[in-house]
């Protein structure tokens, strides 16, 4: 088989150790994880001695060949010439590529484990037939990585391979399974390269049926999620600032028809006043912070807030739980990563989540959304908000967190941006009464949840209508004569939030004459 006929949508790493194989014949997982789709098998044993090796070999060896897959060794160049198999994957430790080229010939695969944009390159020189590129998140199955890099570290080398003009064949390696592995495909992607498959190891290894779990995860790699699937049907979409300010009218009608679930994981501080937003805007609040409930509320037609405001170790597990259960389903989750900078746990909480699921929106302050980014130096003090960034770095963040994630990313401030990573805007409106009342910006994410549930062919422009909505309607709640305070105020802006969503319903678009929206070039 040639190097470039390798299947390697899904590539099976073999473990021997008892926590992974138990006490079941490696032959057998082998043939089982073929027979479900695996394209690819590496022999991959640190404890074995150099016969034992051989024999393991020899053995998948005859197993590989029945099917027309091709079994590589791990590190051990020797012992793929002994077994007679179709090359080797060495990491960066192991022997010199060169010298393995130069011992297996012009026509064995040579796979390279990289993790730095740097060794990705020089493996490319060298003539490696394909990248593995990782860690792509922590696994107890090799706890010894370096590099921990997440989907923006593969997305990053794949880039810059593209740019150097190399086709290496490419997947990525650690940490992934079933719940994460349509996203990480997706998350990865660079504009003009995508990963050929992926690198397994326990999701198959350990698993009791490796032919049905093989089989599952081919099908998920194959098949777009439903936040990257093609929209060669859908409508073109709008990049002009008028035609999403007409586009608003349709999202909130939308949301008073369908009344659709907001379910709410969100601080303490907020619970009331979230529920009360959701009801003015038009959706059906639920406050569910217990993750298990997620696996029926995700099936209801709506959508999931994550809001760590109070974060616990038990309330992110709940996150992640009920993020799992949204992303499976198909339904938009939007993440509010209030305090994100604030202490060291929130930053690793922000990480967790990040790496535990996708997300539609993600919505914060400045230095929030700068915690998301990865400015480790940045220290918040409390929930609130400060301005480092001139107007041209903000939209600058959004867009390049927006394309990095493929996600929509919203910073609120006194002008808030929004972007999707191709399209973005900035908007002016809102009151200052809206930075004087606790929880506005958290119940912000509830209205964006309610517009996104309803808006999900085009998210930048349902969230764009729940701010035109939520920011409009605090103007005009400002300006009325009973409001004498931010205490008045809170009333007056749920108040107003009910009837422009009335009058819109109505037909009577006049509020959205004072919509401060404009494109950022
Ligand atoms: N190599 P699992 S991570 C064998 O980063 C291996 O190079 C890695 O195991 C690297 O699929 C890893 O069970 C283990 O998470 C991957």
């Amino acid at each position: 088989m040639s190097a470039r006929d390798v299947d390697y949508s899904l590539y099976l790493v073999t473990d021997s150790t008892p926590a992974i194989l138990g006490d079941r014949d490696i032959a057998w997982v082998v043939e089982e994880a073929i027979k479900g789709g695996v394209g690819c098998v590496q022999l991959r044993d640190k404890t074995s001695d150099t016969a034992q090796l051989v024999a393991i070999g020899r053995r998948l060896r005859s197993v590989t060949l029945r099917y027309g897959v091709p079994l590589l060794i791990n590190d051990r160049v020797d012992v793929a010439l002994a077994v007679g198999c179709e090359g080797v994957h060495i990491g960066q430790d192991d022997m010199e590529l060169s010298t393995a080229r130069h011992l297996l010939g012009p026509r064995a695969i040579i796979g390279v484990t990289v993790s730095t944009v740097g060794q990705a390159l020089r493996a490319c020189e060298g003539g490696a037939d394909y990248l593995g590129i990782g860690t792509v998140y922590a696994t107890p199955t090799k706890t010894n990585t370096k590099d921990i890099i997440g989907t923006a570290g593969v997305r990053n080398i794949l880039q810059e391979v593209a740019h150097a003009g190399q086709t290496v064949r490419t997947v990525c390696i650690g940490g992934i399974n079933e719940s994460n592995v349509a996203r990480v495909l997706f998350q990865s992607a660079a504009p003009s390269k995508s990963l050929d498959g992926v690198a397994l190891v326990s999701a198959i290894m350990a698993a009791p049926d490796p032919e049905a779990a093989a089989h599952k995860l081919l099908h998920l790699v194959k098949r777009p999620p439903h936040f990257g699937r093609p929209t060669a049907e859908s409508p073109p979409r709008p990049v002009d600032a008028l035609q999403i300010v007409a586009s608003a009218a349709d999202i909130i009608t939308a949301i008073h028809k369908t009344t659709p679930l907001s379910h709410n994981m969100t601080n303490l501080v907020v619970q009331n006043f979230a529920a009360n937003l959701a009801l003015a805007v038009g959706a059906s609040p639920i406050m569910s912070s217990y993750g298990q409930e997620a696996a029926d509320l995700c099936k209801l037609g709506g959508s999931l807030v994550i809001n760590m405001g109070t974060v616990t170790p038990d309330g992110l597990a709940n996150y992640l739980e009920a993020l799992r259960a949204y992303n499976q389903a198909g339904r938009p989750v939007v993440f509010d990563p209030v305090g994100a900078g604030a202490t060291a746990v929130r930053r690793a909480a922000v990480k967790t989540i990040m790496a535990g699921g996708y997300l539609d929106v993600i919505k914060g302050n400045e230095g929030e959304i700068l915690t998301v980014f990865g400015d480790e130096k940045l220290q918040q003090r409390g929930v609130d908000s400060s301005s480092t960034l001139n107007a041209e770095q903000k939209a600058e963040l959004v867009q390049k967190l927006a394309a990095r994630e493929k996600t929509i990313v919203i910073m609120t401030g006194p002008t808030d941006f929004i972007s999707d990573g191709q399209r973005t805007f900035s908007l002016e409106n809102g009151h200052r009464y809206l930075g004087e009342v606790t929880g506005t910006g958290c119940v912000l994410s509830t209205a964006i949840s309610a517009a996104v549930a309803v808006g999900s062919e085009d998210k930048l422009v349902a969230a764009i209508a729940a701010m035109l909505h939520f920011e409009i309607a605090a103007e005009v709640a400002a300006s009325r004569s009973d409001v004498r305070g931010p205490g008045t105020f809170v009333a007056a802006f749920l108040d107003e939030l009910y009837n422009i969503r009335q009058a819109t319903v109505g037909g009577d678009l006049a509020w959205l004459r004072g919509a401060k929206l404009s494109r950022v070039p």
